[in-house]
């Protein structure tokens, strides 16, 4: 088995943080996505997507998109569980994660694209889309930081996948995206610097 990954890609690291913690080793070989080895035909063989991360497994299947490889683990271990185990549990966690991915990773991504310095050579960047992306992205954070007030994690009182998926997107935001969020968003800042302090924010 092998996961395909690149330290500083906000995506397999949530594969990563998923996998730390819950206590699993996997090899990882990295795959350079700065110089486009993710889009080379042998690479586009494991996902015609052309992104990471992939989980290949010792039978050469490959699984992509980093929640589907998050339940690949889980359903093979599921203790902690970090998809719930009630189905009241299971909805409610993947309602956050849903939020996560669509209120913030999604937002803080179009500023990426479109507002970052670093990323002003690879797309046509469009200032109303990051400025959009922005504003997205600030009522995203806005989101959680309610939803934190009155919980320790972000879909209640256990950590969760929606935890790791919130962890990766926050570091990229205020890391390489150079984000930042309100002084007031206090529940925010308290999680962001508790999941900073768990040994999975090493992964
Ligand atoms: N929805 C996908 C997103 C994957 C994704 O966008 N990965 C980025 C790295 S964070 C990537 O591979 N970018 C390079 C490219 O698409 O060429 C997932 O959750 O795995």
């Amino acid at each position: 088995m092998i996961l395909y990954s690149y330290p500083m890609a906000p995506n397999p690291r949530r594969v990563r943080i998923f996998l730390a913690e819950k206590g699993i080793e996997v090899p990882i070989q990295d795959v350079d996505i700065t110089t486009g080895e993710n889009r080379q035909p042998d690479f586009m063989k494991k996902n015609p997507v052309g992104s990471i991360p992939v989980l290949e497994l010792d039978d050469g299947t490959c699984i992509s998109e980093s929640v589907a490889i998050c339940r690949y683990f889980e359903a093979l271990h599921p203790e902690p569980p970090l998809f719930g185990t009630t189905p009241e549990e299971i909805a409610h966690i993947d309602m956050w994660l849903r939020r996560v991915e669509l209120n913030v990773m999604s937002t803080v991504g179009q500023v990426w694209i479109h507002g970052s310095p670093l990323t002003a050579g690879l797309f046509d960047q469009i200032t109303a889309a990051a400025d959009f992306g922005r504003e997205r992205a600030a009522m995203g954070f806005k989101l959680l930081d309610d939803q934190l007030a009155d919980n320790e994690f972000i879909a209640g009182d256990t950590y969760t996948i929606a935890d790791a998926v919130a962890h990766s997107t926050m570091d990229f935001a205020t890391g390489l995206v150079a984000m930042t969020y309100d002084d007031s968003l206090v529940n925010l800042k308290r999680w962001h610097d508790m999941v900073c302090a768990r040994p999975s924010a090493q992964a």
